[in-house]
């Protein structure tokens, strides 16, 4: 059954309306295409990589992200000028603006991703879990409505039994989130959690959940076509976060049997179905320690950890993508594919993990990225190029493939060890130090595992004013010798070549 939305019609201009390395990434596989390609970009990046790489670019407006990756109209007058006949939005920015998808439709421009209607009612916690509901997809326990008062909120949260969640329903990302643990400051709660929802989303409706203890986060990749046909591309587990943002992804999970990757990929499809879902999609779900698992999101956007289900599949997402919107047809289920290896990643930001992630943006004096078999890197930044303090500090993602999982841990340290990064701190050594974790290592971990195994003293990273000192004296020294003398040894006996990397003294 075809939709009568679609109109299958081939692009030949792909307008990116996004920055950094997915805008990078996107362009990659549309140039592999053949596709002609737009960019689009904000002042402070008028020299950016992204902008060299397309066929062709438009200023769109200064550095806040407001007045130009987030101005829809700015973004389709730039489409309009190029002749662009699909705008693909990367993740973030309006990737999952139901707003902007109708106003691309309006123009006649292809949005690559879900109808707006989709992207709603999965915006809504509330209604996606009505959806939910009706598409027998496990839920934690509680509420598919908001919450009209507290006394009807201490109610349900009796029934449920405490701790419980109480979520925005308009939230996400762990926005908006209280946990209760006792009766007595459930109120309080609910004024505080309907608070922050009213300031942060503009809706102050609350929904309750029973709080699910030390869970993991377990996300299956959804692909839909215009042709009824949905299927999921395995799971990526996600639960090294800290503040909601994930640091560390792998695909598969490691505690999955068979069994439960074959039930939660069935109600992975079930939940992209019940909202009419088309292209990319991820549906994410927490996982208890006897592998219970409950519906929590649906992100309707490629999502930034694509690349370890890449590796592990040998499906180019994105290329799904624009056959998707093109009207093609899959041409495959999930049981035609397999998982083959282990795939890692590291999210490598411009954050200090010595003081807390505090972001630490800035030039990037220094920045050579590893390779080599089974290493792929995704950088939106170059050396002599600026993180800039407007947008997410990500300077990068280092996706590893090995045959197992102990072998894409191994191949992570090695090119961890391999990336040299100066003039800024970043979250490799915290990388390092969960690729070496006796817990990590063995598979047994939860969304806890920032707050519970990393201690910032265990890295006694060597100090960045060293590092810049150090950096500015090698190239100094490479500049006039060319290496050609001895290398210093290290303490532990190995040779230390160059003091730019940012690795853990041992
Ligand atoms: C939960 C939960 C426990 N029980 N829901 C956090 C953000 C948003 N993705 C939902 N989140 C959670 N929802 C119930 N019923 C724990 C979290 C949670 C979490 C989830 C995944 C990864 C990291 C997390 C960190 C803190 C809390």
């Amino acid at each position: 059954m075809t939709d009568s939305t679609v109109t299958s019609r081939p692009f030949d201009n792909v307008l990116v309306a996004n920055r950094g390395e997915i805008a990078l990434r996107v362009l990659r596989t549309c140039h592999e295409q053949g596709l002609n390609t737009v960019a689009v970009y904000s002042t402070p990046d008028r020299s950016a990589p992204h902008v060299r790489r397309a066929d062709e670019a438009y200023h769109i407006g200064p550095a806040e992200a407001a007045q130009s990756y987030l101005d829809s109209e700015a973004i389709l007058e730039a489409a309009r000028r190029s002749g662009a006949d699909a705008i693909h939005p990367g993740y973030g920015f309006l990737s999952e603006n139901a707003a902007f998808a109708e106003a691309c439709a309006e123009a006649g421009v292809h949005f690559v991703g879900p109808p707006a209607a989709a992207i709603r009612a999965m915006g809504d916690k509330t209604a996606a879990r009505q959806l939910m509901k009706e598409a027998g997809v496990p839920m934690a326990p509680g509420t598919t409505d908001a919450v009209a008062s507290t006394e009807e909120g201490e109610e349900i949260a009796e029934d449920i039994g405490y701790p419980v969640l109480i979520k925005a329903a308009a939230g996400g990302g762990g926005k908006g989130m209280r946990i209760v643990h006792e009766p007595e400051h459930f109120a309080g709660a609910m004024d505080r959690a309907q608070g922050e929802a009213a300031s942060s989303f503009g809706d102050g409706r609350v929904f309750i959940e029973k709080y699910i203890e030390e869970p993991r986060h377990i996300e299956f990749q959804i692909l839909a076509d215009h042709h009824g046909n949905t299927v999921h591309l395995f799971e990526r587990e996600c639960s090294i976060q800290r503040r909601h943002q994930k640091v560390i992804e792998e695909a598969p999970s490691s505690v999955l049997t068979p069994e439960v990757r074959r039930e939660m990929g069935e109600a992975a499809v079930a939940a992209a179905e019940s909202c009419g879902y088309r292209n990319a999609g991820t549906v994410e779900f927490l996982v208890d320690a006897d592998l219970n698992y409950y519906f929590m999101e649906m992100n309707t956007r490629l999502q930034v950890e694509h690349p370890v289900t890449e590796w592990v599949t040998g499906v180019d997402l994105v290329a799904e993508q624009l056959r998707v919107a093109q009207g093609e047809a899959l041409g495959y289920a999930t049981d035609d594919l397999s998982i083959n290896g282990h795939a890692m990643e590291s999210r490598v930001y411009a954050e200090d993990p010595v003081s807390n992630f505090l972001p630490d943006p800035g030039p990037l004096k220094r920045h050579s990225a590893p390779s080599g078999v089974g290493v792929r890197v995704d950088a939106g930044v170059e050396e002599g190029g600026e993180v800039l303090i407007h947008y997410d500090p990500m300077i990068s993602k280092v996706t590893t493939w090995g045959r197992d999982r102990e072998a894409a841990i191994d191949r992570m340290i090695r090119a961890l060890d391999e990336y040299e990064v100066a003039s800024m701190a970043t979250t490799i050594p915290f990388c390092r130090f969960a690729m070496e974790h006796e817990g990590f290592r063995a598979g047994d971990f939860t969304t806890h595992f920032v707050d519970e195994e990393f201690d910032p003293s265990a890295l006694q990273l060597e100090d960045p004013e060293r590092d810049e000192l150090a950096a500015l004296a090698a190239t100094l020294y490479y500049a006039e010798t060319q290496a050609d003398e001895a290398p210093t040894i290290a303490a532990n006996g190995r040779e230390d070549r160059s003091p730019w990397r940012q690795r853990r003294r041992p």
